[in-house]
């Protein structure tokens, strides 16, 4: 016999006042995929110190045991994505497998690009045509690994950039990037998909190649079909609308992906909707619209996006911090499936600013967790993964087994 949480009565009585169907709610919320990183459960940590956390993955197993347990855990996260070549093993079949048994699957493919010493000045955008080729064949070896591992996209991103004005051409830049780019979508299978992704400024600091959305939905119109635009959250100036950008995307069908995360002044690592949960809820109504929404165009595009997080956790447990990513995106689909959509669009037909606000405001101020509690019960899971996560002492477990390394100097996860 099914549980019925506390405070469930007030979402079912919404669901009845507004049309909106629970079953279909509950239903949507259960399919929800949140891939998780490998990078976000081994150790890292700013350019000043890496703090070790005694448990630490070290290995592309450990991180894929990792990501299971988040999994186990919320339903809710199936798939881990691959940075190569932090993650890169011998035998793809065998990793492949190793996943399939502990109930995961292998996600995007992330190429390097950044970290060689050879990428110094850049790698697709480099001026010397030998670096430009070691990143578009480090990227054409993981289209292979794509192959091998079954992964339907393959994820960009390039620290490409410069420091000072005048130390390269722009637009030959440009030219670079789209030589090179055109060359790798060229090799992708049928089925798969090349995610490109912006940032706006770090490593480099006067300008970034791939800078915005603009730039890198200028490339992925000039490729094809097979590309589309991710949108790392983090990624955006100070105040930049980043809905507005997502249901711009959409409705041309180039939105591919997101990379989760938050933050408060320019660093991107921390737990997504952590910092700004109102716009995180924003980001899913925008998705949950197109979804809904009578443009073809606009549905399917959301049904095909890739909502993956993107932190690497330098002083929270690492597990822990992972399933609390998860239960915050589950939030905020879940707050977005409960705007009345009808009523929204009455208000702002009427012109009624603050009465669509509200509409809007409404949905977001329910309190969901009860209705979360019951869709993991109707999934045979724990109510609170992080009570469950608590109660099965893995971390402790991990923490026994591979202790911790001793810290060091800053620099990126997986150096
Ligand atoms: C860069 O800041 C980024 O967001 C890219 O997605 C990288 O692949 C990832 O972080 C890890 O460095
Ligand atoms: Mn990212």
């Amino acid at each position: 016999m099914s549980q019925k949480y506390a405070g469930l009565d007030a979402i079912e009585k919404r669901c009845d006042q507004h049309g909106l169907d629970i079953e279909k709610i509950k239903s949507r919320l259960k399919k929800q995929h949140i891939e998780t990183p490998s990078w976000g459960y081994g150790d890292s940590g700013t350019r000043f110190r890496v703090f070790p956390w005694s448990g630490a993955a070290r290995t592309a197993r450990e991180k894929l045991s990792d990501a299971a347990m988040v999994h186990k855990l919320t339903g809710v996260a199936p798939s881990v994505a691959l940075h190569i070549p932090w993650d890169k093993v011998d035998d793809w079949l065998a990793l492949k497998s190793y996943a399939s048994e502990i109930g995961i699957e292998l996600g995007a493919i992330n190429p390097n690009v950044f970290q060689d010493e050879a990428y110094k000045f850049g790698s697709i955008c480099h001026t010397d045509a030998k670096v430009r080729r070691m990143a578009v064949d480090h990227m054409l070896e993981c289209v292979d690994i794509m192959k091998a591992t079954g992964s339907r996209d393959l994820s960009l991103w390039f620290a490409d950039g410069t420091n000072y004005a005048g130390q390269d051409s722009f637009r030959a830049r440009k030219a670079r990037m789209q030589e090179a780019l055109q060359e790798v979508y060229d090799a992708l299978p049928d089925g798969t998909r090349m995610l490109i992704e912006y940032k706006f400024f770090e490593p480099a600091f006067y300008h970034t190649d791939l800078a915005d959305w603009g730039i890198a939905y200028i490339l992925a119109s000039k490729f094809g079909d097979k590309a589309k635009v991710l949108v790392d959250t983090g990624h955006h100036a100070q105040g930049t609308n980043i809905e507005h950008i997502v249901a711009t995307l959409l409705d041309e069908d180039k939105l591919g992906g997101f990379h989760f995360n938050n933050r408060k002044y320019a660093d991107d690592d921390l737990i997504v909707g952590t910092v700004n949960p109102f716009e995180l809820f924003c980001i899913f109504n925008e998705l949950v619209d197109a979804e809904m929404s009578e443009s073809k165009v606009a549905a399917s595009c959301a049904r095909e996006v890739a909502y993956m997080i993107d932190q690497s956790h330098n002083i929270e447990p690492k597990i822990e911090a992972m399933v609390q990513s998860v239960i915050n995106c589950q939030v905020a689909l879940s707050k977005a499936l409960l705007v009345d959509r009808k009523a929204l669009a009455k208000q702002q037909a009427a012109g009624d600013v603050l009465g669509a606000y509200r509409e809007l405001n409404n949905a977001f101020e329910c309190d969901v967790r009860p209705l979360l509690a019951q869709v993991r019960e109707e999934m045979g899971l724990h109510p609170e993964p992080l009570t469950a996560l608590k109660e099965n002492k893995y971390q402790q477990k991990i923490a026994e087994e591979r202790g911790a390394k001793s810290g060091s100097g800053g620099g990126y996860p997986g150096a």
